[in-house]
């Protein structure tokens, strides 16, 4: 009787209570990510890689589009502390401003991800990782492409900034990078710097203040996005000069926007700041759900293409 009851005993109870889960029958992972906004063609393929990546590493992603709205960025990590999620995740629009967050965040005891842009903050307990570019790096690619470019040129090289998102981290850094560069010799001006916010709309907008105001005294853009850069284009041809060459313009992305405006030749140069961060980020979250240690910092490694290569490389670019 006993040995029977044993048997009913095992029969009754379910598999599962007896073995451990295999993979595919583990509850999914739910990440819960608040992006900056659909501002540029960058993001756009930023947004593309994460939710793809979630997809084929089986991550259940909720997703928020904050509309380059620090408040809404702030109210979607709220939500996800509420709805308990494994992990999350975002792109910080500006680099200050996310401790209160951040500590509700921690004290619920869900970790932390930040992808492509940094904060500024005392407590980097507040985070696990950061992953994304070095953007003064990026700055500093380009001011070394324009001493290399105006090289024999005695000066003086009249320079208008099209700057990013006022207090986010590639602003504040790809102008830190490039002024480091140019400061080496006097013979570089910039001579107007304003905020274009990332987007074509903006950049072409500001460039128009820009030529009305300086006209061709202007020698160089720099631009901190191909997007701003484009608008300002359209700016350029409409005031009657040419872009890439009366004007020489600099900017950071590579996107395929970008690569058709140096194969038009009226973009010089595109830094690379890769937005193919998905795969990096679903393997983080992975790794923190498994209780594995990762690296406070994460960066991206990234080239840049002058027009000079556009035709060759357009083929193998992934966004
Ligand atoms: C950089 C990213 C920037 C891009 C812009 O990592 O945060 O935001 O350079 C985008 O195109 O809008």
């Amino acid at each position: 009787m006993k040995r029977r009851t044993v048997l009913v005993a095992m029969a009754a109870a379910p598999l599962s209570a007896m073995l451990p889960l295999p993979a595919f029958a583990q509850k999914p992972i739910v990440l819960g990510f608040a992006q900056v906004g659909a501002e540029s063609e960058w993001r756009t393929a930023n947004t593309e890689s994460i939710k793809s990546s979630a997809k084929d590493a089986g991550i259940d992603l909720k997703f928020s589009d904050a509309q380059q709205k620090q408040e809404n960025q702030i109210k979607a990590i709220r939500s996800y502390i509420a709805q308990k999620v494994d992990v999350i995740a975002f792109s910080p629009v500006v680099e200050t401003g996310w401790d209160t967050v951040l500590v509700e965040a921690k004290n619920a005891k869900i970790p932390v991800v930040l992808t492509d842009r940094a904060i500024s903050s005392k407590d980097d307990t507040l985070y696990v990782t950061f992953i994304g570019s070095d953007f003064t790096e990026e700055g500093r690619k380009a001011g070394r492409w324009l001493v290399e470019k105006e090289k024999g040129n005695p000066g003086p090289v009249n320079i208008v900034e099209l700057q990013g998102t006022v207090g986010s981290a590639p602003a504040i850094d790809r102008k830190k990078g490039f002024e480091e560069i140019i400061k080496s010799d006097p013979k570089f001006k910039i001579i107007r710097s304003q905020t274009g916010d990332f987007t074509r709309a903006k950049g072409k907008e500001v460039m128009e203040a820009f030529l009305k105001a300086e006209g061709k005294k202007i020698n160089v853009l720099y631009a901190h996005n191909d997007d701003m850069a484009i608008g300002a284009i359209q700016a350029i041809e409409e005031a009657g000069m040419k872009p890439g060459k009366d004007i020489i313009i600099i900017s950071v992305d590579g996107v395929k926007g970008a690569f058709e405006a140096m194969m038009a030749g009226k973009l010089n140069v595109s830094v690379e700041c890769s937005p193919l961060l998905g795969p990096q980020l679903m393997s983080v979250v992975k790794d923190i759900k498994a209780g594995k240690s990762v690296p406070k910092r994460i960066v991206t490694q990234e080239s840049i293409f002058p027009m000079e290569v556009a035709a060759k490389e357009f083929p193998n670019r992934k966004y």
